[in-house]
């Protein structure tokens, strides 16, 4: 724990941006669920198995054989993390002048979109872009909309439909399996490939489960298995879902882009049995996927997160809903309504909880969303701090921390003020940005 004083120093040295603390200087880390879950007994113990042969380790044998049992994908490619299975899945599919459709962007999937020469499209449907809609599936894809983008750039320049379970930057929203089967027609009409980001796949098959009718007597496992059997391959955070403090893949059925794959990946991660990681890390994750598709796990998981959320709307903090799978969203623009967009609500926002109380969340809104290829701002209207939850890390008493800390915040709200950025680095801002108080 630290003093109001010592967190006031550390955010001034911080230039405001949650991401350059210290996490010596943090008391609970709502940060993100990217690696910072814990591993279980079952994960540590396979740790002690590592085979760090250079070539055709023992736990690549078994990651494989794990992401073909649970998920059905074909050939599975080791990556670092998730980003490097999007930069080697991007440049083998995207041409120069090609358009990906997507429902909602995420902030490096679109950079190696357009690293790659190719444009983002958002066809999410426009619930989504609402916090207060309660829609429960805010992740699905507007049909209309992709169809009419299909028609004007015509299929050719479409390599793939870019797919993304737990929508992350709509507050952890899920597809609904019927609106996938919908995009597996359509896209089949046209031969255009469904390219799955599975990074919160389990999450998103707890909601299906709950919420999709036919769905309320399936296994999370046979939900998860049946998302993937509508797309042609997935890129993985296995950080999220798969409960590793790193790594990820990449995975496809068709072999040419495969074959592709697996040369490129030699370029940038290491060798295709490896791909960045130790043969440990690839144990751990074939364990922890198979730990993802628990179904009381995932209940445990996303039942601790509704649990903050409940506490919030009781204390009238503007949060996304319904609850998403991996944090809450605080909707910065009705919390903070006289810091206009370009002041950065969210980003001040997530200064003024740490300032209370130690608690470090994220920005999701205007810095994050970055530039524009042309140099102009993204003004995406969702202005949002994101309160994630680690898996398998916080007890029910450090969700009422956060609630408490975040409504003391909300009683002073008409007393803060906005910022400025004075330090804005080249590509994906948000991690390095710095500010200063208006
Ligand atoms: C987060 C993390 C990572 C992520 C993701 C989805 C839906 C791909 C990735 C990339 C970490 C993060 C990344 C960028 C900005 C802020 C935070 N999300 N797809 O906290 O995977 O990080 O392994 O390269 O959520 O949400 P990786």
């Amino acid at each position: 724990m630290t003093t109001v004083a010592q967190r006031k120093k550390a955010l001034q040295q911080a230039g405001y941006n949650t991401f350059l603390l210290k996490s010596e200087d943090v008391y609970i880390d709502l940060l993100t669920d990217s690696g910072t879950s814990a591993m279980s007994d079952r994960q540590w113990a396979g740790m002690m198995l590592g085979d760090e042969a250079y070539a055709g380790s023992a736990n690549f044998y078994h990651l494989e054989q794990v992401v073909r049992d649970i998920y059905g994908y074909k050939h599975m490619i080791p990556t670092h993390q998730g980003r490097g299975a999007e930069n080697i899945l991007s440049k083998v599919l995207i041409k120069k002048g090609d358009i990906i459709p997507g429902n909602m962007y995420f902030t490096t999937t679109r950079l190696h979109q357009e690293l790659a020469g190719g444009r983002f499209e958002d066809i999410i449907i426009n619930e989504a872009h609402d916090p207060e809609n309660e829609f429960p599936f805010k992740g699905n894809v507007n049909l209309e909309k992709l169809e009419a983008l299909i028609k004007k750039h015509g299929a050719k320049k479409i390599p793939y439909v870019s797919i993304a379970t737990s929508v992350n930057m709509a507050g952890g929203q899920p597809i609904s399996m019927k609106n996938l089967k919908d995009v597996r027609a359509l896209t089949n009409k046209y031969g255009i490939r469904i390219i799955h980001d599975m990074t919160r796949v389990a999450e998103n098959a707890y909601f299906i489960q709950q919420r999709e009718k036919g769905y309320d007597k399936k296994s999370i496992a046979s939900i998860v298995k049946e998302i993937c059997s509508y797309t042609d391959g997935a890129t993985m955070s296995a950080k999220k879902d798969a409960l590793v403090n790193i790594g990820g893949f990449l995975a496809v059925n068709d072999w040419d882009v495969f074959e592709e794959a697996r040369n490129m990946v030699v370029i940038y991660e290491g060798l295709h049995t490896y791909g960045g990681l130790a043969g440990r890390d690839m144990e751990a994750m074939a364990i922890g996927i198979g730990e993802s598709v628990n179904d009381d796990h995932i209940k445990a998981r996303i039942g601790q997160v509704i649990y903050l959320g409940e506490k919030m709307i009781e204390y009238e903090i503007p949060i996304v809903k319904p609850i998403g799978g991996h944090g809450i969203f605080v909707d910065a623009k009705k919390f903070l309504p006289h810091i206009p967009q370009d002041a950065f609500p969210a980003q001040t926002l997530a200064a003024e909880v740490y300032l209370d109380s130690g608690i470090r969340t994220m920005e999701r809104g205007i810095v994050s969303a970055g530039r524009k290829a042309n140099g102009e701002n993204y003004y995406p209207k969702l202005e949002l701090v994101r309160f994630t939850i680690p898996r398998r890390v916080y007890t029910q008493a450090h969700m009422d921390v956060i609630a408490e800390s975040t409504q003391r915040v909300f009683e002073k709200r008409d007393r803060i003020k906005g910022m400025e950025m004075v330090y804005e680095p080249k590509y994906l801002r948000f991690f390095q940005a710095k500010f200063r108080k208006l």
